[in-house]
């Protein structure tokens, strides 16, 4: 199926779905760099759900962010950050929360551009972060999760990359490198962001353990994660290097969290038909997972 044809499938099933509009504000975080052919196709089904959307743009050459212009001028619930260059994922992680916290959005996604984060999984991130006052992950290591179209060396490697990652930082979530995540607001504020040091694709899995020794609870909702619709990939082998390097970093306390006290958070009523798993909780030891690995 060509690329338009199949994001307008999600965007009539966006509206559709009025009911599952997510209740609290909400903003997605798209990071371009050069995604200008999947750009609008992924904007019109965000906002069908009921989203806003702030594109963080590094002067993408192939003018994404001349392109996420007109959409902003055209719907006020698009907004973009202009950067001067390409400054890696991290740092636009970084931009996007700071414009959604100063904004007051209750819940920040995080999704790639590419259409590799399919849109009509939002309901249930949002449902599962909102609902357990949790870090939601779109995960395709939990059951009902999937990946389509990457080669078997590709899958190999990326489910490689995380139970490297799990075994060795001893956390219990499955899916430590997946961009597409929704952060209730205070987790934002809570966590220190601005002391992340990782400045490209590593910054996921730092964030993560951040989270995690800060004690917040993490849920994973189980995702169909699809090759890029179109473009190229921006991940470097020096990249791959930096986040392999950062895991045993991490667990030997590199972080600029360690030490940090446990955050104490009401644990809230679930209601959602996700069927999220449960993946890491308030740690009452050193350990992220309270010395618990599964
Ligand atoms: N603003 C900004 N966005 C970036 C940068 N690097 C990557 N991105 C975006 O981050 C998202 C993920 O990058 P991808 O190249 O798709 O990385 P990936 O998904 O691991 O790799 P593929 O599966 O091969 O596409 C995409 O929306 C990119 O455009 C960057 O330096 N700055
Ligand atoms: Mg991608």
């Amino acid at each position: 199926m060509a690329a338009g044809e199949q994001m307008s499938d999600i965007a009539q099933d966006a509206r559709a779905a009025g009911e599952a509009t997510p209740a609290p504000k909400t903003i997605v975080i798209l990071p371009t760099f050069n995604e200008r052919p999947n750009l609008e196709g992924l904007v019109t089904p965000i906002r069908g759900f009921g989203c806003d959307v702030v594109v963080v743009d590094d002067n993408s050459p192939d003018g994404t962010g001349d392109l996420a212009e007109r959409i902003g001028a055209e719907d006020p619930g698009v907004h973009v950050v202009h950067r001067s260059g390409k400054l890696g994922l991290g740092t636009a992680y970084v931009a996007g929360m700071t414009h959604a916290i100063e904004r007051g959005y209750e819940l920040v996604v995080t999704m790639d551009a590419d259409g590799s984060h399919n849109p009509r999984h939002l309901p249930a991130l949002t449902a599962a972060a909102h609902q357990r006052d949790a870090l939601a992950i779109g995960s395709r290591y939990v059951p009902g999760g999937e990946i389509a179209g990457w080669t078997r060396r590709r899958k190999f490697l990326s489910h490689g990359a995380n139970i490297y990652a799990r075994t060795i930082l001893g956390v219990r979530v499955h899916d430590c490198t997946s961009g597409y995540r929704c952060y209730p607001r205070w987790v934002l504020e809570e966590v220190d962001i601005h002391s992340i040091r990782s400045d490209g694709y590593a910054f996921l899995t730092e964030m993560l353990y951040l989270c995690l020794r800060c004690g917040i609870q993490v849920v994973e909702v189980p995702i169909r994660f699809e090759d890029r619709l179109a473009g190229q990939s921006k991940v470097s082998s020096a990249e791959i290097l930096k986040a392999i390097a950062l895991v045993p970093r991490l667990r030997l306390g590199g972080t600029a969290t360690s030490g940090r006290r446990p955050v104490a958070k009401r644990a809230r009523h679930v209601d959602t038909d996700s069927d999220p798993v449960d993946a890491g909780h308030a740690p009452v030891s050193g350990r992220p997972d309270g010395g618990r690995p599964t």
